[in-house]
């Protein structure tokens, strides 16, 4: 069993829920009470679940308990929003812990997981509970297959307390015959499948309308996204390898391959791989209820374009929805992901969704061989598979043609009188201005909660990922203005030259850019000098919150614990900054100080959640940025400007700066848990 039935446990002390026995699934009723005083012995609290009346649970039992699971297949995303619905429908934390007990042994475990975080993280009532991190849960989607029968092995004959982790390979998946496999790093990082998988949770597409109807969400769909493959693409310059390339000529077959090497402990079935040159197929899934032609993609997409250059979508009713230059990129976002914000689902169809499926069943589209979908099928895995880059950059390529039909900025658009950036400098400890260090780094995760051994107690996994020293930055801005001002501080970085080694047209440099930072200043008249760390940045969560916190035997405080309750979306500070090159990668740091007159959100942005806003927008609030995400790099530029030299205003700098690699690696202090 993939996880604990009724124990949670968290450092020494040990809960047991006590339940009605109608509430125990069938095959469990006989046990009854003994089923619980068995788990119950060792326990210092017992929580009585309360008998409640249980609504109809009805289609969402009728995925099997050990299917896979798959937000992007309709059918599932259906079922999970009426689980949500139930959760979300409870009067008290009472009754939903009724519910969630009721459903545990019911309901398939990845739906059940599933359902249940979004209703804790969307009900008022539930903002102080404990969310356990999604790898403690199902390590199964994150690591190595082989990593299991280790742990058990580990688990049965060595004692708590002189358990040595055991190390994942860094290069697992493929070798090096495999050039994509230069990329690994960033497509299995732990932390940048958790940052994606928990940014899907907090902006589902399919759910009651108050839970996905939140601020800007197809807008930040699309810049969120923006940023990955800017990240990805990055990544493949330090790699010496091109730009990825878009996935639209859907009859022809994908070239790159994936073998995932991950078992599905809930279905007990490893994950389908994709071999070379495979090509997507008409869907004919009965057990999905999937029927979909692949020029259903076609039709969408077509349909999309004619909205982008009509610049107006036309709703279910035939009326005219405008794509104004403020809102159409939301509108679009919600169209293409599709979202039931989308203003047409039935014409515009489900176009990033469905390919995700088309892909992740490319191996089995008649269901003739009873296999389940490849790891594009999941938002907690898709990150991993090269294709999933080819695919998102065929969807951004439909943003960037609705941007480029947008206005360009005018130079008073840009532009923040008075205000001129003199002089920026990127600080690493030790080392010489202007360079930035990375290195491999080890960590250790506890698995033990996701799996199901004898004795129990805590089992690590090490495992290797990028780091980059922490550094600062400082910016010097003079304000010649005739008082104080409000300005927001917009860093960018982005590869000095294109994979030919030629210096870049700003009109393609600027999809380059990746974000690093954004923050409110307040400038006196005359100079003044910003400083600011690597690990403020407004795009990353901590590195203890991918990491640290997955140390159940850690002491933890309440206070802590609060923090990491519900913070999962977040870049990884890991992977801040691209990994580079050995001789250093030439990059541009590019700095602005926009009006905050401009920018500004009159909101309250105290509270949870509020430090990885750039991706993931704030909790509960408005995104904390009033210009189109991206600014301003999201519009083609200005007539005239050919460079990114050109583009600037007084108020923008640039800073040449160097990425190197160092080829070490960083080990954990000795642990023996
Ligand atoms: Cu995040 Cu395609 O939207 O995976």
């Amino acid at each position: 069993r993939p996880q604990e039935p009724v124990f949670i446990a968290k450092g020494d002390k040990k809960t047991v829920f006590d339940i009605p026995n109608e509430y125990l699934a069938d095959k469990y009723k006989p046990l009854g009470v003994s089923l619980t005083n068995r788990f119950g012995e060792d326990a210092n609290e017992k929580i009585s679940v309360k008998k409640i009346s249980i609504p109809p649970f009805g289609e969402i039992l009728e995925l099997e308990r050990d299917a896979n699971f798959s937000l992007f297949i309709p059918k599932h995303r259906r079922i999970a929003g009426r689980l949500i619905d139930i959760f979300l429908g409870m009067r008290n934390v009472d009754d939903l812990l009724s519910v969630a007990v009721y459903a545990r042994d019911r309901v398939n475990p990845y739906l059940f997981n599933y359902a249940l975080s979004v209703a804790i993280l969307h009900r008022q009532d539930t903002q102080d509970i404990d969310l356990p991190s999604f790898i403690q849960s199902f390590p199964d989607k994150y690591v190595d297959a082989k990593v299991f029968a280790k742990a058990r092995e580990e688990a049965t004959i060595v004692p708590e307390g002189s358990r040595t982790p055991i190390e994942i390979p860094k290069d697992y998946t493929a070798s090096d015959l495999e050039e994509e496999h230069r990329l690994a790093y960033f497509r299995e990082d732990i932390g940048i499948n958790l940052h994606h998988w928990h940014w899907h949770l907090v902006y589902p597409f399919e759910a009651a309308r108050e839970v996905v109807a939140k601020n800007r969400r197809g807008e930040l769909f699309y810049y969120m996204h923006q940023q990955i493959i800017a990240r990805y693409n990055f990544e493949r310059l330090c790699n010496k390898l091109k730009r990825t390339t878009r996935y639209n000529e859907w009859t022809k077959p994908i070239q790159e391959a994936y073998f995932p090497k991950l078992d599905s402990l809930v279905a007990s079935r490893s994950w389908p791989a994709r071999v070379a040159n495979q090509t997507i197929r008409d869907l004919n899934r009965e057990v999905d209820q999937i029927k979909q032609d692949v020029d259903d993609l076609k039709r969408w997409s077509d349909r999309i374009f004619g909205a982008i250059h009509k610049g107006s979508a036309t709703d279910e009713r035939g009326r005219t929805i405008e794509l104004t230059e403020n809102e159409g990129i939301d509108i679009l976002g919600n169209m293409v992901e599709s979202s039931i914000l989308s203003p047409n689902r039935t014409f515009y169809g489900d176009l990033h969704n469905m390919g995700h499926v088309f892909i992740s069943y490319i191996h089995d589209p008649d269901h003739r061989h009873l296999e389940s979908f490849g790891v594009m099928g999941d938002s907690a895995t898709a990150m991993r598979d090269p294709v999933f880059y080819r695919w998102h950059s065929y969807i951004d390529d439909l943003f960037q043609e609705y941007k480029a039909t947008l206005p360009r900025y005018r130079e008073n658009q840009l532009n923040y009188p008075g205000i001129t950036v003199a002089k920026i400098e990127v600080q690493t400890q030790g080392g010489p201005a202007n360079t930035l260090n990375t290195f491999w780094q080890q960590s250790d995760v506890d698995m033990s909660r996701g799996m199901d051994f004898q004795p129990r107690g805590s089992v690590f996994v090490r495992f290797t990922h990028l780091q980059h020293q922490p550094f600062t930055y400082k910016i010097t801005v003079n304000n010649q203005s005739n008082g104080n001002r409000m300005g927001t501080c917009r860093i960018f970085l982005a590869p000095k030259f294109d994979e030919r080694g030629n210096p870049w047209l700003f009109r393609d440099q600027k999809i380059m850019f990746i974000e690093l930072d954004k923050f409110t200043v307040s400038l006196k008249q005359g100079q003044n000098t910003i400083t600011r760390a690597s690990t403020q940045s407004s795009v990353t969560i901590p590195f203890e919150r991918t990491f640290r916190n997955l140390d159940l035997n850690r002491p933890q405080g309440g206070e802590a614990l609060a923090q990491f309750n519900f913070c999962g979306c977040g870049w990884p500070q890991h992977m801040l900054i691209p990994k580079g090159t050995p001789e250093g990668m030439p990059c541009q740091l590019f700095v602005m100080i926009s009006n905050y007159d401009d920018d500004k959100v009159e909101q309250s942005t105290e509270g949870v959640c509020n430090d990885a806003g750039s991706y993931c927008g704030i909790k509960d609030k408005l995104y904390p940025d009033r210009r189109s995400m991206g600014y301003p790099f999201d519009r083609m530029p200005r007539d005239g400007v050919d460079t990114l030299q050109q583009f600037l205003t007084p108020n923008m700098r640039v800073q040449d700066v160097s990425i190197v690699f160092n080829n070490r690696t960083v080990r954990p202090r000795q642990r023996s848990s």
